[in-house]
């Protein structure tokens, strides 16, 4: 059968990167778009039935009753494939929150002169949940020990991960009572691989049950440490007005583009591109100025602090090189294609590779040392304006969308309550009285067997029309961003009668930008202090909300997933699903879940489904909570909503609406 070739308008719903597939199309370039269109996935591998633990397989478990030669059942082999994608998506969260703990405490030592705590309160709060007294110490003794304390939250040998406390007390119940309470970040990805080699746990409910555990690791462990330890020395998020989308690069300007997921180099690369002297540079190369966009979550860090533009999310990694005017990229550490360092070179772009854990063949490595930082980041810089004179024809799409992201929990509660009475108060109130009929978290990546941002596009609308309050991380938010649902107007335009009353009051958007995959720890905490908050039960499988990744790819999205859902939230995710071979594994992280830890895990790529149930879950929490029954048309009738429609009226009118004729 011939293989079916996308048209650009099918593979991508942007309209940024149509123009750019087109133009891939005519020069014959190939991207992710046109080799997911030239390769099938293996059918096998995909259904998660594909054992290869051994070297007596890989055995390919296709027919009904069929095991490998060891043995192992089809659900074994499902939940061990399933097991060690969490393995794999944990890590890389926590690893990359270790690595910020190390850079905290070379920089309190002294070690790391261009780094410092931007955030000292937020360092204080972090004492309080590492149990480090915060007894009149220097910021930078206090730094060292709570960096110290965070270090060990990695492989201490005995007791469990301290954030967890932040979680309801009735959800530690039910950990507890599993016995699923991680106990230091490593040890429990470390069980993963090992129960998993062969001839070990060979039972796919008790795999599992690990696995809940060591994504909790994640959650509440690693990727919380990563969040909290980015804020301390980056500060912490706040609004910020910016754009998206590949349009922000420009035609007379040094463009950078930085990739990936930590800020630790990103920032000071920010810092660089406005040193006076840098910028003499480029302008003695011809440039105006130089000009720095991101693209995945380094770019959702720096966006969220420095309001650096974002370029574009995963899928549009290739595009932006294809638009002729990037000078750099500069890349380091995860969702960075390989195709990049060929598709570099068919362009005057310098790829640079700078993480000691991430090199690509082909690419040119500077690597990230955070005692020299600035040195480096001037360094990149520098070379990226060599190459603009070398830069020919060029292809920016004049697309953009404006966005205001930043919206840490902090400034959530602060939106909401103000300085003195910051609270989550409003917005429990909101989906008590039905304003708000429920929250939906939208995260994760883009897929290239799925159309680019179509799933996002559609959920989304689809969400805010019924009343539903989105927040965002990652690649999903970035989606958001450039469909220009992240302005306060955007609830004008898109939100149902209940939603936008409350981002009116707030003058938020209705969809919220809370950050990169690790920040998704930002989605706990609110959970969290929703549920403790009052009126909406206590504990967050309580609460009127859904998670969900329409367009995942990765493994780190599948330790998300598994991490909210064992922290008691329903969640689905979209394209297909890893465990699609194993009726028994399906029903695990479905309704076996749902029984242990009142949360579920679902996967379906029809995505009026994935609105459908949504709803249905939210308004089934809604009926167990015992409020009103979701009415959009209470809603609507106040403030300026109200105002503009008189407005619209004739002067004598508009008095007679407002007032009445008084003189009846
Ligand atoms: S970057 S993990 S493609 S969200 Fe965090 Fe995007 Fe998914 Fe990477």
């Amino acid at each position: 059968m011939a293989k079916k070739i996308r048209l650009p308008e099918e593979a991508s719903q942007d309209e940024a990167s149509i123009a750019l597939l087109k133009l891939a199309a005519e020069k014959g370039i190939e991207t992710a778009f046109s080799r997911a269109d030239a390769m099938a996935a293996c059918p096998i591998g995909s259904d998660g039935i594909c054992c290869k633990v051994c070297s007596m397989g890989p055995c390919r478990l296709v027919k009904e009753g069929q095991t490998g030669i060891c043995g192992a059942t089809v659900g074994t082999v499902a939940a061990r494939n399933f097991a060690r994608m969490v393995a794999a998506g944990a890590a890389s969260h926590s690893d990359h929150g270790r690595d910020l703990a190390y850079t905290l405490l070379a920089a309190a030592e002294g070690h790391a002169p261009d780094y410092k705590v931007r955030d000292p309160a937020k360092l204080k709060e972090m004492a309080g949940y590492l149990d480090v007294k915060v007894d009149g110490q220097t910021t930078e003794e206090l730094a060292r020990e709570v960096a110290l304390a965070a270090l060990a939250e990695f492989g201490k040998p005995q007791g469990e991960i301290l954030n967890l406390k932040r979680a309801p007390a009735k959800r530690q119940e039910v950990w507890r009572k599993l016995g699923i309470t991680p106990r230091n970040i490593d040890r429990e990805i470390v069980e993963i691989m090992h129960r998993t080699h062969v001839g070990n746990d060979q039972d796919a409910e008790h795999i599992l049950d690990h696995v809940l555990r060591a994504a909790l690791g994640d959650g509440w462990g690693g990727s919380m440490l990563a969040t909290d330890l980015s804020d301390v020395l980056f500060g912490t998020p706040g609004p910020v007005f910016t754009e998206a989308n590949l349009g922000v690069l420009k035609d007379d300007e040094v463009n950078i583009i930085i990739h990936g997921h930590e800020p630790t180099l990103s920032e000071m690369i920010v810092a660089a591109t406005q040193d006076p002297e840098l910028i003499e540079y480029a302008k003695s190369k011809g440039a105006k100025g130089i000009n720095i966009a991101g693209i995945c979550c380094t770019a959702n860090e720096t966006l969220m602090r420095q309001g650096v533009p974002l370029a574009g999310n995963f899928l549009q990694q290739e595009l932006a090189i294809i638009t002729g005017s990037v000078e750099a990229m500069v890349v380091d550490i995860q969702c960075i294609m390989q195709s990049l360092a060929v598709l570099s070179d068919q362009f005057h772009t310098l790829l640079i590779t700078t993480s000691p854990k991430a090199k690509i063949t082909g690419a040119t490595h500077i690597e990230f040392d955070e005692h020299r930082a600035m040195e480096i980041a001037k360094e990149i810089v520098r070379k990226a304006v060599d190459r603009f004179p070398e830069r020919g024809k060029t292809a920016i799409p004049d697309h953009r969308a404006n966005m205001i992201p930043g919206f840490s929990h902090e400034y959530i509660n602060y939106a909401l309550g103000g300085y003195y009475r910051g609270s989550l108060r409003p917005l429990n109130d909101a989906i008590m009285s039905g304003r708000i009929r429920g929250v939906v978290a939208n995260i994760g990546c883009n897929n290239a067997r799925v159309c680019h941002d179509e799933v996002f596009r559609y959920v989304v609308t689809e969400f805010l029309k019924n009343d539903v309050l989105v927040v965002e991380t990652g690649c999903g938010a970035i989606a958001s961003a450039k469909q220009g649902y992240m302005t306060p107007e955007a609830a004008f335009e898109v939100a149902g009668p209940g939603l936008r009353e409350v981002c009116e009051t707030a003058g938020i958007p209705p969809v919220l930008h809370l950050g990169s995959c690790v920040d998704n720890s930002r989605i706990l905490t609110v959970l969290a202090q929703v549920a403790t908050e009052g009126g909406l039960g206590e504990d967050i499988c309580d609460i009127p909300a859904v998670g969900m990744a329409p367009e995942w790819m990765s493994e780190k999205a599948i330790s998300i997933a598994t991490y909210c859902v064992a922290s008691g939230a329903y969640v689905i995710m979209g394209h297909s699903s890893p465990v699609e071979g194993s009726e028994e594994v399906t029903r695990i992280i479905s309704d076996g879940w749902e029984e242990k830890v009142g949360g579920r895990l679902e996967f379906t790529n029809d995505p009026e489904e994935i609105v459908r149930r949504s709803l249905a879950h939210i308004d089934k929490k809604r009926a167990e909570l015992g409020l009103p029954e979701y009415d959009p048309t209470k809603w609507g009738k106040s403030g300026d909503w109200r105002i503009n429609q008189l407005l619209e009226l004739p002067f004598t009118e508009r008095i007679e609406a407002a007032y009445g004729n008084q003189a009846e």
